[in-house]
C-alpha cells in the first residue's frame, strides 16, 4: 500500500525529456575536486593524512586556524580552463562535475554571501566561470557540485566543533547541535537558498547541480524546506537535473523516498561501489562517481597509500556501467598550483585514445539482451550490441551465448560482426545450443586482435528474425 507523501518523489519512473535523454547519454564523466585544501595535500609540517585529502581541516595535523587562512595562499599560477577541458574533450569525458564548495566553505566563485572566496585570495578571479567557459566551448556539459555542509557558516554550528570522531556520527551530531540554535540555522538556510540563485544566475549554461553532504542530520529534518527550494531552483532553471542527494522526504528517507519512489532525477548511491546487476539499479537513472586512488578526491601529495586504478580499470568500470544503463564519472584533484598531476594526465590520455576508437560502446547505449559473460561486458543501441572483451580466451575463440527469445517464434541471430580496433569483419562459428534452448556463436579472434594488450570491442549485429525464416541463422555463419 502507499503511503501518502507531502515531500517524496514528484514522479513515478524516469524523467523523458530531452535534457535527461541527454544525460544518459553520456557514458562518461569528469569530477574535479578542487579547493584550498589542495595547498597541504594531505600533509603538513611533515606529517601525513590517511584520510581524504579534502578533509583535511578535520585531520588532526592541522589547526582550525591555519587551515581557515590557507586560502590567503591560494594563488594557482598554473591553472589554465582550457587546458583542464581539452584534456577531459581527448579523454572523451561528455560531461564535467566541479565543486564550487566543499565541506569546509570555501566557495570558488565569488558569492556575495560570505568573503570565505576565492575573491579574497592572491588569484581573485572567478575559477566556476573559467572552467564553465571552457568546458562549455569544448562541448562538454557542466554540473555544479555543492556542499550542503559548510564548516564556514557560524549557523551551521558543527563548522567549529568537528573532528575526525565526530564525523563518524556525523547526522546525529549535526542535528543536535544544529537543535541548540535554531535561530542560527535559519540564517544558514538563507544563505544556502542565496548561494544556490547566485550559481544559477551566474552560470545559466550549467546542465544540473550535484549535491554532497545532504546526510547531515538538521538537513534531513528540513523535508519541506528543501523540497520548495527545490522546486523554486527548478522554476528558474528548467531543464534543471538534480540527483537523489538533495533532500530527505517527511520520514527523513534519502534516494528512495517512503514508497520506494527514486527522489529527483537519478540515483546518486553509487558512489566508489558499482552494481552487479541491473536488477541492483532498480530500473532507475544513476551514476557511478570513482576515485582513482581508493579514497581520495581532493589532491593528496601521496598516493602510495593506497591502491591507484590503471586505465584499464577505468575503462572495465565505465564499460559495466554503460551495460548496467548508468553513467561512469572519473575524479580528478588538482594541485595547489592548478597542475593535473602527471598520473592524472597519463591516465587520461589512455583512456582518451581507448575511447576514441571504442566510444560507440560507451555512448548512448543501454544494456543489451545478453546476459553478463566472463570475457567482459556487452552494451546495445538499436540492432547494433557491442561486446567489449576484457578477457581474451586462450583459444582465441571468443564464445557468446545469445539467449533465447521471449517469442517462441523467433530465434536470436548474429548477422555479421566487425572488430572496432581493425574495422575488419569476424569469422562467426557456430557453437551448438543448450538445452535451454540458448545459441553459442564463437567468434575468431585473427592474429592482429590476438596481439592486442588492451580491451578491445566487436560491432556485432544482432537481430530477432522467424525461427523458420529461409537462412537467417545460416547466413550468419560463415
Ligand atoms: O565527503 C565527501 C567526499 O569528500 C567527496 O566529495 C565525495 C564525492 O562524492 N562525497 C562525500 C562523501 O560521500
Amino acid at each position: 500500500m502507499r503511503i501518502p507523501l507531502k515531500h517524496g518523489a514528484h514522479r513515478v519512473g524516469k524523467r523523458t525529456d530531452a535534457d535527461m535523454q541527454r544525460w544518459r547519454e553520456y557514458g562518461l564523466g569528469q569530477f574535479i575536486h578542487w579547493g584550498v585544501y589542495a595547498i597541504p595535500g594531505g600533509q603538513w609540517n611533515g606529517k601525513t593524512t590517511h584520510y581524504a585529502a579534502e578533509w583535511f581541516r578535520t585531520s588532526g595535523l592541522i589547526t582550525k586556524e591555519e587551515y581557515d587562512n590557507l586560502y590567503k595562499q591560494f594563488n594557482p599560477a598554473k591553472f589554465d580552463a582550457k587546458k583542464w577541458a581539452k584534456q577531459a574533450k581527448q579523454m572523451g569525458a561528455k560531461y564535467m562535475i566541479f565543486t564550487t564548495k566543499h565541506h569546509d566553505g570555501f566557495c570558488m566563485w565569488p558569492s556575495k554571501y560570505t568573503d570565505y572566496t576565492i575573491a579574497n585570495t592572491p588569484y581573485k578571479s572567478d575559477i566556476v566561470k573559467e572552467l564553465v567557459d571552457a568546458y562549455t566551448a569544448e562541448g562538454i556539459d557542466v554540473y555544479l557540485y555543492f556542499s550542503i555542509i559548510d564548516w564556514s557558516h557560524p549557523g551551521y554550528q558543527a563548522g567549529t566543533a568537528i573532528t575526525n570522531d565526530d564525523r563518524l556520527n556525523w547526522a546525529g551530531y549535526t542535528a543536535i547541535s544544529n537543535e541548540k540554535d535554531k535561530a542560527g540555522y535559519e540564517t544558514f538556510k538563507e544563505f544556502t537558498r542565496n548561494q544556490l540563485i547566485e550559481l544559477l544566475t551566474n552560470y545559466p549554461t550549467v546542465k544540473g547541480l550535484w549535491f554532497d553532504g545532504s546526510w547531515d542530520g538538521a538537513w534531513m529534518k528540513e523535508a519541506a524546506w528543501v523540497d520548495a527550494l527545490g522546486t523554486e531552483l527548478r522554476d528558474m532553471h528548467p531543464g534543471l537535473i538534480i540527483g537523489s542527494r538533495f533532500r530527505a522526504d517527511e520520514n527523513g528517507k534519502r534516494h528512495e523516498d517512503t514508497n520506494g519512489d527514486l527522489i529527483d532525477d537519478y540515483d546518486q548511491r553509487f558512489e566508489r561501489n558499482l552494481p552487479n546487476s541491473l536488477a541492483e539499479t532498480k530500473g532507475f537513472d544513476w551514476d557511478c562517481v570513482m576515485t582513482i586512488p581508493e579514497n581520495q578526491w581532493g589532491y593528496h601529495r601521496d598516493w602510495s597509500l593506497t591502491y591507484v586504478k590503471t586505465p584499464y580499470d577505468l575503462i572495465e568500470m565505465t564499460v559495466k556501467a554503460n551495460s548496467l544503463d548508468g553513467n561512469f564519472v572519473i575524479n580528478f584533484g588538482p594541485d595547489g598550483d592548478g597542475n593535473i598531476r602527471q598520473e592524472e594526465t597519463d591516465i587520461a590520455k589512455s583512456i582518451g585514445n581507448w575511447m576514441s576508437v571504442n566510444g560507440d560502446a560507451v555512448y548512448g547505449v543501454q544494456h543489451s539482451v545478453l546476459e553478463k559473460q566472463d570475457w567482459g561486458h556487452s552494451t546495445a543501441k538499436g540492432d547494433i550490441t557491442y561486446l567489449t572483451v576484457f578477457n581474451k580466451p586462450m583459444n582465441n575463440l571468443l564464445r557468446i551465448k545469445v539467449p533465447r527469445s521471449k517469442d517462441k517464434d523467433m530465434i536470436y541471430v548474429i548477422e555479421n560482426a566487425m572488430f572496432k580496433p581493425t574495422k575488419k569483419a569476424a569469422v562467426i562459428r557456430d557453437g551448438g545450443r543448450d538445452k535451454s534452448g540458448s545459441v553459442y556463436y564463437d567468434i575468431v579472434l585473427p592474429a592482429d586482435i590476438q596481439k592486442l594488450s588492451e580491451p578491445f570491442v566487436i560491432e556485432i549485429k544482432l537481430k530477432q528474425v522467424n525461427k523458420g525464416e529461409k537462412g537467417s541463422y545460416q547466413q550468419a555463419l560463415t
